[in-house]
């Protein structure tokens, strides 16, 4: 038999890098602050560091519009810090993955500038540069090339004077895409991920690669979506998500960046809009892709007809459901990676538990022990390890995304109302997720020591990781006695898993298997007791592994949010 990937046993965290920790005072996280708080990592136990982009850019989104892919901007620090991270990460035996973003490039990196300087220029066709719709005038309302939105509001086409004609841009539009179609195009990006490779480091985070290949024709021409109610757009998902080419692509990169190095490395693809059949595709390691994707559904369920910023209550039963479906359809082929947090989803415990003072530590607690005995490697983005919450915005002053900002500007000039855009955007925007790590009950929670870029929470004198380090019923605790579980018993890892109690509106619970040994994990969601009574006969007898509460004499009740791994008599 074949050993299973060193990734099936390993828990990855999630570094923001722009609110993790300030070395310099300037307001903004950096490498050197990484470098300061490695010892929190290891101590917390994760064995991956993803970080997001550090890489030269205009900060437009925050990094993730790249000016330059082979260097690391002032801001953050420099390569040389980047080496030291490295080391600091391998000397204790963690390993560092980057994000990889190359959908698109900053409308600053020199290939867009010269792409941009003439319709001739040889690099012209390394992005997307099409005429205004036939018989329309460019600049006029409606020429744009197709009639996609961009994710961040407003047509994904922007008119360059100059020549005329229209780029493409999915996101903002400094973040022109770069077409795929050129092989020039892929094997520069190839390039450029042998020399981090060669550098030192362990892997990549592939942002939104699951739209490198747009639907064409030959002639090189795109279509318009189906229309999408109540909005001038067009839906630009089946022209853009999972393309013709996708696998052929990520076939080719697995060819010429990871064939014949060794198996230490981790590649996650971000992949919104996949299903678990793409899935399966994506990461069945016969078919050499990606190890692992993200999927976006379990984040999509609390999301109205309007989108994100409309947002409507989660269903429990739709979320079993749907992790359900996961959890099978990649148990004989390919892999999940399990996340509720990253610095573009609101926190867990405000979207998915109870911040409120009196369930917050027990709903963090619950969610995590959830999380991390499914089956995939879980991912912890900084600040859940010790509960962190969303943002109490009171203006919209206070939020800096790209995201948000643009899109309360399209809302209010449609004539919404004030009140509703800032409870829209208090309840969903990326900033939730964005302001600084809670390390200490001091000034700007130990962030910084000048002023921060973005608010600190005003919660961080109670939730911080100074108060929570040496306290065995905190949330860091917890996460840490999760991820030793997953570290010492093959059962997290790799038993098998079947869904309990589906249609239970409030009880979380499923068995894992593997060989003779078994788990059975049951968990309150809700912040009301619940009564097992005789739904699940093993619970009596078994013995507790590991829970979020001082186990109690009655076996069958469950607390509010209190979860309980468990194993049969
Ligand atoms: O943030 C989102 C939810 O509203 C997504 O639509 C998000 O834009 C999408 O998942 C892609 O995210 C990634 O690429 C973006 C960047 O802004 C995100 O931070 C990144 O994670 C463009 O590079």
């Amino acid at each position: 038999t074949v050993q299973a990937p060193w990734w099936t046993r390993a828990v990855v965290y999630q570094v923001y890098p722009r609110s993790f920790a300030d070395s310099d005072g300037d307001g903004i996280g950096d490498l050197g602050g990484v470098i300061e708080k490695l010892d929190h990592l290891s101590d917390l136990g994760v064995d991956v560091l993803w970080l997001s982009p550090v890489y030269p850019s205009p900060q437009d989104d925050n990094g993730y519009d790249i000016s330059d892919y082979q260097d690391v901007d002032p801001l953050f620090g420099s390569l040389e810090q980047l080496d030291a991270l490295v080391e600091g990460l391998h000397a204790r035996g963690m390993r560092l993955v980057m994000d990889l973003v190359v959908n698109h490039t900053s409308d600053e990196h020199p290939w867009f500038q010269e792409s941009r300087s003439s319709p001739d220029s040889p690099k012209r066709d390394w992005y997307w540069w099409r005429p205004a719709r036939e018989g329309m005038a460019a600049g006029a309302p409606g020429a744009e090339p197709t009639n996609w939105e961009s994710f961040f509001s407003g047509p994904a086409w922007e008119l360059d004077e100059a020549s005329g004609e229209y780029y493409l841009h999915l996101f903002s539009r400094k973040q022109p895409d770069l077409n795929w179609e050129n092989p020039e195009v892929r094997q520069a990006v190839y390039a450029m991920m042998r020399w981090w490779l060669d550098r030192g480091v362990d892997g990549f985070r592939m942002d939104v690669i699951n739209l490198v290949s747009k639907r064409v024709e030959p002639d090189g021409s795109l279509h318009d979506g189906p229309p999408v109610p109540g909005t001038p757009y067009g839906d630009r998902s089946p022209e853009t998500v999972c393309g013709p080419r996708i696998h052929e692509f990520l076939a080719e990169m697995h060819r010429e960046v990871f064939a014949g190095r060794d198996g230490g490395l981790l590649t996650v693809g971000e992949t919104p809009g996949v299903t678990v059949e793409d899935a399966r595709l994506f990461t069945d390691p016969a078919r050499a892709e990606v190890d692992m994707v993200f999927q976006f559904e379990h984040v999509s369920l609390d999301h109205g007809p309007g989108g994100k910023f409309d947002p409507r209550p989660l269903s429990l039963l739709d979320l079993k459901a749907s992790f359900g479906r996961w959890q099978a359809g990649l148990a004989d082929v390919g892999w999940n990676s399990l996340y509720w947090d990253n610095h573009d989803q609101p926190r867990a415990v405000s979207r998915f538990g109870d911040d409120s003072p009196e369930h917050r530590r027990d709903s963090a607690c619950c969610l995590a022990t959830l999380l991390h005995l499914h089956r995939g490697t879980p991912y912890v983005y900084q600040g859940e390890e010790i509960g962190m919450a969303n943002y109490p915005f009171t203006s919209l002053d206070q939020v800096a995304d790209i995201e948000s900002v643009n899109w309360a500007r399209e809302a209010l000039a449609a004539g919404a109302d004030e009140a509703a855009v800032l409870a829209a955007v208090r309840h969903s925007s990326r900033d939730n997720a964005r302001t600084p790590v809670q390390w200490d009950a001091g000034p700007h929670a130990g962030f910084t020591s000048g002023t921060p870029w973005l608010a600190v929470n005003p919660d961080s004198t109670g939730w911080n990781v100074a108060a929570q380090r040496d306290d065995e019923r905190s949330v860091l605790a917890h996460h840490r006695r999760l991820i030793t579980l997953r570290h010492e018993d093959p059962v997290v890892s790799l038993g098998s898993f079947t869904m309990l109690l589906p249609e239970h509106e409030q009880v979380y619970a499923f068995r894992r298997s593997l060989g003779d040994d078994e788990l059975l994990v049951v968990c309150n969601v809700g912040s009301t007791p619940v009564d097992l009574g005789e739904g699940l006969p093993e619970v009596a007898g078994a013995a507790l592994v590991l829970g979020t509460h001082e186990p109690a004499d009655d076996g069958t009740l469950l607390r509010p949010w209190e979860a309980r791994v468990l194993r049969p008599a």
